[in-house]
């Protein structure tokens, strides 16, 4: 399974009536893989949406064509469609309850970049050495030789930018930046995509950050650093759980952590989200499989129920066992 079975799924489908869907809680590559593949698809003739991809993120919004987007909150909309495309997830359960209705009722292609992903539909192509789901878009467009326009350009860049760390990643790779290059090609604007994305911070979004630092805590010698927001924390600053996005980063990116974790509780449901993020050799995968989560080596996920304190204390316990345990301890920093 792979990109010839991708092409294999669109190609007789180019008049057809295509949902784009992918993950719950959409971050940079989830909103700009499926509005790129949807403006690709929709130049092609089909009648492509994104479904349930919103809310997205404030700083994502402008990606988002009311006159296309399509939210349907109701069981009866794989009706309105003759195929599913999901991207940037591999797993029934990580759509959201809007999006897992179609399940079994649409033939439906997969393109992920997960490693845990076992993959969904009849056509799979899931490669996790791809930096983004967008890289993947790209190259599929390239291979197939279909037209990428500004607009597509533009939201898989997005996605290419913001899973690599702004080119600052491991997965930064060759490929990645050849993907970013034809997106630049195509029409998309770095630094206005830049002026959207990444400067445009709210003051309540500074507040929610405020918070993330006066309960960051660190451990082993300063390589494992931890954080944590509770529902008072969203609700005082005004800033919904989709703010935290890269909050993370602000303990991960201090000097020395190898192993950093973000636990946050969200208004919607019981239990704690757990953000994770590694340095090699650590693999974030390991502690969220664990819980039931998934993601990448460096940045992973998942959710752990109980209350915020316990949780935060049996996970920072895992991580102490599985990265810190006396066994492993070389007396030395992180490797660089
Ligand atoms: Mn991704």
């Amino acid at each position: 399974m792979g990109m010839r079975d991708i092409l294999d799924f669109i190609e007789p489908r180019r008049d057809a009536r295509i949902a784009v869907v992918s993950h719950q809680r959409p971050d940079g590559d989830a909103a700009g893989s499926a509005w790129g593949m949807a403006w690709i698809l929709r130049a092609l003739g089909a009648d492509a949406r994104p479904v349930n991809i919103s809310p997205v993120p404030p700083n994502l919004g402008f990606l988002v064509d009311p006159e296309i987007d399509a939210v349907h909150p109701d069981e009866a909309w794989p009706t309105l469609f003759d195929a599913m495309i999901v991207l940037d997830c591999g797993e029934w359960q990580r759509l959201d309850a809007r999006s897992l209705v179609a399940e079994g009722k649409l033939p439906t292609a997969n393109i992920d970049h997960h490693a845990t992903s076992s993959g969904v539909g009849e056509a799979r192509w899931i490669e996790a050495d791809a930096s983004s789901t967008s890289e993947m878009i790209v190259r599929l467009a390239d291979a197939a030789g279909w037209p990428v326009s500004p607009s597509a350009a533009l939201a898989l860049w997005i996605g290419i930018v913001t899973d690599t760390g702004r080119f600052s990643y491991e997965n930064s790779t060759a490929a990645a930046l050849e993907a970013a290059a034809a997106c630049v090609r195509n029409g998309a604007d770095p630094a206005a995509a830049a002026t959207r994305i990444y400067q445009s911070s709210t003051r309540s979004e500074l507040a929610l950050r405020l918070r993330v630092m006066e309960h960051m805590e660190f451990q082993q010698n300063g390589r494992l650093a931890t954080s944590w927001l509770s529902r008072s924390d969203f609700a005082e600053s005004g800033v919904g759980v989709e703010g935290v996005q890269d909050l993370i980063n602000i303990i991960r990116d201090v000097d020395g952590v190898e192993a950093a974790a973000l636990f946050y509780e969200t208004p919607a449901r019981d239990g704690v989200k757990v953000s994770l993020r590694t340095r090699a050799p650590h693999d974030a995968t390991a502690l969220a499989t664990i819980h039931g989560g998934g993601g990448h080596r460096r940045a992973a996920g998942c959710t752990v129920n109980g209350a915020l304190d316990d949780v935060r204390h049996t996970v920072t316990g895992k991580m102490t066992q599985l990265w810190f345990a006396p066994s492993q301890y070389t007396g030395r920093g992180p490797k660089l």
